[in-house]
């Protein structure tokens, strides 16, 4: 570190001590809720409703992964895959209440509550969370070892990669309290390398396990699919020009088409437009009756 000028440094001056030291007042959009320590911060029991699964979530995109997983399992005819999707909403603090922690240690979104085991089981992170569901119920995971393992390469490879589409690309772009050029330049070649893995995949195999629709998808979707509609961070898709990704476009549409799809993008959603968010979601007909439009209007 000692080659490093501090009137080269951002900002200009900034030497880096001996020991780090919690700046609060650092700016971020979510400066707020950003801590150096885990652990709850104050007690909440969590709500518990009547079907087997308990949501725990918000509709971003590691929400979302498990939410298109749940409709899809049930627009399979998995009735055991009922739940219920309780709000967290992560602006307020809600992860850090001591039920969440309970069910989640690392207080983030998806945290899910499975009550129809002789125990309650916990899952957390939505990587493990899609691959119980898919264990559980027999289904979006292909049977045979290596279909199965290709679907856990790309499922890994969504869990490690989009840190750096949503940390690194997403905060420097959209969330930091100014511009940095190196930052965004780094994350942007990231993300763009990224698109391209994905791209130069997909222009040869319809989804990303293969020929079937996997969790792989489901996981990788809400992320580069999003960012491929350029409806993730402002105008990214435009800077990123993600409409030259033409097999990464292909696969988006293909699954932004899917009915349960479009039901699980609108649980546990709280902005846009009211007639597509379900703050909550208990029951197949809140799709019908509980969005925020019809709430509003009750
Ligand atoms: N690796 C985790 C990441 C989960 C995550 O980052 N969740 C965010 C929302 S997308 C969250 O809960 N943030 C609240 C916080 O950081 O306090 C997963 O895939 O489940």
């Amino acid at each position: 570190m000692t080659d490093k000028l501090p009137e080269n440094n951002f900002p200009a001056g900034y030497e880096v001590p001996k020991v780090w030291t919690w700046d609060k007042g650092n700016g971020g959009t979510f400066a707020s809720i950003n801590r150096p320590i885990a652990g709850p911060t104050h007690d909440k029991e969590l709500p518990v409703g009547k079907h087997p699964l308990q949501l725990y979530s918000l509709a971003t995109p590691n929400g979302q992964k498990v939410t298109i997983m749940l409709e899809e399992l049930l627009a399979l005819g998995h009735k055991g895959a009922e739940y219920d999707a309780w709000l967290i909403k992560i602006g307020d603090g809600d992860q850090f209440g001591s039920g969440f922690v309970g069910v989640n240690p690392n207080s983030k979104i998806p945290a899910l509550m499975d009550r129809s085991t002789p125990e309650p089981t916990r899952v957390f992170e939505s990587g493990s969370i899609l691959v119980y569901l898919a264990e559980k119920f027999g289904a979006f995971l292909p049977k045979d070892l290596k279909g199965r393992t290709e679907a856990m390469n790309w499922l890994f490879w969504q869990m490690g990669s989009a840190p750096f589409l949503g940390g690194g690309f997403g905060h420097f772009f959209a969330y930091a309290p100014m511009h940095i050029k190196y930052a965004i330049d780094r994350y942007a070649m990231e993300v763009k390398r990224q698109m391209d893995v994905l791209d130069r995949h997909l222009a040869d195999h319809p989804f990303l396990a293969g020929s079937e629709y996997s969790i792989a998808d489901m996981a990788t979707w809400p992320w580069y699919g999003r960012l491929a509609l350029n409806q993730a961070y402002g105008d990214a898709g435009k800077f990123l020009e993600v409409d030259t990704y033409k097999h990464v476009q292909r696969w988006t549409a293909e699954i932004a088409a899917r009915p349960a799809v479009k039901r699980g993008c609108m649980v546990n959603r709280v902005s846009g437009d009211p007639a597509d968010q379900l703050p909550e979601r208990h029951d197949a007909s809140d799709f019908e009756t509980r969005t925020a439009d019809k709430l509003a209007t009750a």
